[in-house]
């Protein structure tokens, strides 16, 4: 192990180590712009400058590797000036508006020109001309905040696999953005925001839609509702300076009822009602294949609730597209619930009801407008605010987040089983799924410790796992000694590696979970923004907490989905599910 000296203090670490890494073992922190731990370490931004003994120019920390013997210093004079003057060069070209930009308080390099006691701009002069782009409902950009940091690049490249930001131009005249300076709705662009999760600075957000929801709430005449997603409750307390992985589901439904709205749900209502759909349709597709020999029933199934994926098989894998379940995602099942079962339950028309829903996720934004989502007679979720909106709407109401007391979610669509919870976490909604459909089909419970499906619990990119069927009921006897195969992936460049093996036949699976975004919704693009895992492993840790404090843990168990198939969908699959439940994609 090479050891060297990081401000006169003896560091050890692993051959290969950068000095970045080194000094944050030891607790030291060098400011960076650019560096996303895991995912991109290039050097581009400079501010994480440092000095090495006997090494005339300074070094940046993020790609330089710890030697033997290396005295190095991350914060002496000399680093300290040059790091300023990286610094006021980036404020030279930025488009300062701060008191009006969504960042404001939230921005790194506001945050770094502060540390670093940068009082008034330096340097002033041209600013290359760059432009704003509003085509998508999901995202907004602003060409003219941008520090060529190079993380929405990377991130929307390797890790999602989309590419649909490039560096364009040169020097001066450099942009990111869409090929030939393109808008985003022109190319292949699935909306999930990661770009927006990593940018430092306000060049890339979500598109901003809590007017509209203060002016439902201003509008008497308006019955507003909300649903919360899973992921919001391991997240929101973010915003409000609270540890990584807080639950704050009492007191964000209490905000929430504070704010005005008329009454509060929870996603994990039908998220349950998700697995009863999604379980009995996969079901459904194993026994038209096992049973009745048809030839042509598209195995695996795909799961359908993440929009970013539906709209990157819609892009590129359309001959897939009869593989994804045919139900809609819990938040669209909610809206048309709301709007049909619920409103008749009230007395209202759905023109009557703003269904409003908080999501961790800027492509949620998209799949609320399309076409499709209507099978109430009008657009079933009006308005979806991400968690950082949310955050901002909390502020502006002047609630003291801190000392909101808890409270309890809105009867009938306010319950949500464990299996709900982990629908934010990936693998969550494979091992909901098995939870029920095990014991559908044996009438006993998943042979899991505590109910887990551990090998597809980690953060690995793709994951596997086999549950063979022992003794089943009668109904499904043709499963008897099934050894059934599930697989996992997280972040759509591990999606495509999984999908390609499987289309190729080098892998073959019954049914497959595929959520957008690393670490499924718990690392949302809508989500409070995030640089590393630790952050990601205490929102999966939190997820899983509330799950497994509960006695509620299984979709089938959930009261209010045995009520409602009671009073209005009879049975899963049946006439009402398929018209307010289920959707169709197209290529
Ligand atoms: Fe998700 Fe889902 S888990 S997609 O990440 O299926 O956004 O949280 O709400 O719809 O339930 C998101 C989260 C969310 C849906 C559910």
């Amino acid at each position: 192990m090479p050891k060297c000296w990081i401000n006169d203090q003896a560091v050890e670490v692993p051959e290969g180590t950068t000095i970045l890494n080194a000094a944050q073992s030891v607790g030291l922190k060098i400011p960076t712009l650019c560096y996303l731990e895991n995912v991109q370490a290039i050097g581009a931004c400079r501010v994480c400058l440092v000095e090495i003994e006997g090494i005339k120019d300074l070094v940046a920390s993020c790609v330089t590797h710890v030697k033997d013997g290396m005295k190095i210093f991350t914060n002496n004079r000399r680093v300290r000036e040059a790091r300023r003057t990286v610094v006021e060069l980036l404020l030279s070209e930025h488009e300062g508006d701060c008191q009006t930009c969504d960042r404001n308080e939230d921005c790194e390099l506001q945050t770094l020109a502060r540390d670093l006691g940068i009082r008034e701009l330096q340097y002033t002069g041209e600013k290359a001309l760059r432009g704003q782009d509003h085509s998508t409902p999901g995202l907004v950009r602003d060409s003219a905040k941008c520090i060529m940091c190079r993380r929405c690049v990377t991130i929307c490249n390797e890790v999602q696999g989309i590419s649909a930001l490039f560096p364009q131009g040169r020097g001066f005249h450099t942009t990111i953005g869409p090929a030939f300076a393109q808008d985003l709705d022109t190319v292949t662009c699935v909306q999930c925001g990661q770009c927006a999760a990593v940018c430092p600075v306000g060049a890339i957000s979500e598109r901003d839609q809590t007017d509209e929801v203060w002016a439902a709430l201003d509008d008497p005449e308006k019955t507003v509702v909300v649903q919360t997603a899973p992921a919001i409750r391991a997240a929101l307390g973010e915003c409000f300076d609270y540890e990584p992985g807080t639950r704050v589901t009492g007191k964000m439904t209490t905000a929430l009822r504070q704010m005005g709205f008329d009454a509060v749900f929870d996603t994990e209502f039908t998220a349950d009602l998700t697995i009863m759909e999604e379980g009995h349709e996969l079901l459904s597709r194993l026994k038209k294949a096992l049973v009745d020999g048809e030839p042509d029933v598209a195995l695996p199934q795909f799961t359908s609730c993440s929009p970013g994926w539906i709209k990157f098989m819609e892009y590129f894998y359309p001959d897939m597209l009869p593989n994804v379940s045919t139900c809609k995602s819990p938040q669209q099942m909610m809206g048309a619930v709301i709007k049909t079962y619920y409103a008749e339950k009230i007395g209202k028309r759905p023109e009557d009801i703003v269904s409003v829903s908080i999501m961790p996720c800027t492509a949620k934004k998209y799949e609320a407008g399309r076409p499709e989502m209507n099978d109430s007679g009008t657009q079933d979720v009006d308005v979806v605010l991400t968690t950082r909106e949310l955050g901002r709407m909390i502020q502006q109401a002047g609630l003291d987040f801190d000392s909101l007391p808890d409270g309890e979610m809105d009867t009938p669509l306010g319950t949500g089983s464990g299996a709900a919870d982990i629908f934010a976490n990936t693998g969550g909604v494979m091992e909901a799924a098995l939870r029920t459909a095990y014991e559908v089909i044996t009438g006993r419970e998943l042979p899991f410790e505590d109910l887990h499906v551990k090998p597809i619990e980690s953060l690995d990119g793709v994951k596997e796992a086999a549950v063979t069927i022992e003794n089943p009921t009668a109904e499904w006897s043709f499963l008897d000694g099934v050894e059934v195969n599930v697989a996992v992936a997280h972040g759509l460049g591990n999606a495509r590696k999984l999908v390609e093996k499987i289309r190729s036949g080098e892998a073959s699976y019954h049914f497959v979970e595929v959520m957008t975004c690393p670490g499924g919704c718990i690392g949302g693009g809508g989500q409070p923004r995030i640089t590393d895992d630790t952050v990601r492993q205490k929102r999966i840790r939190a997820i899983y907490d509330e799950d497994e404090s509960k006695t509620l843990r299984k979709s089938h168990e959930n009261p209010d989905i045995l009520k409602i198939y009671e009073e209005y969908f009879s049975e899963p699959l049946g006439e009402r599910s398929h018209h307010l439940l289920h959707t169709h994609y197209v290529e």
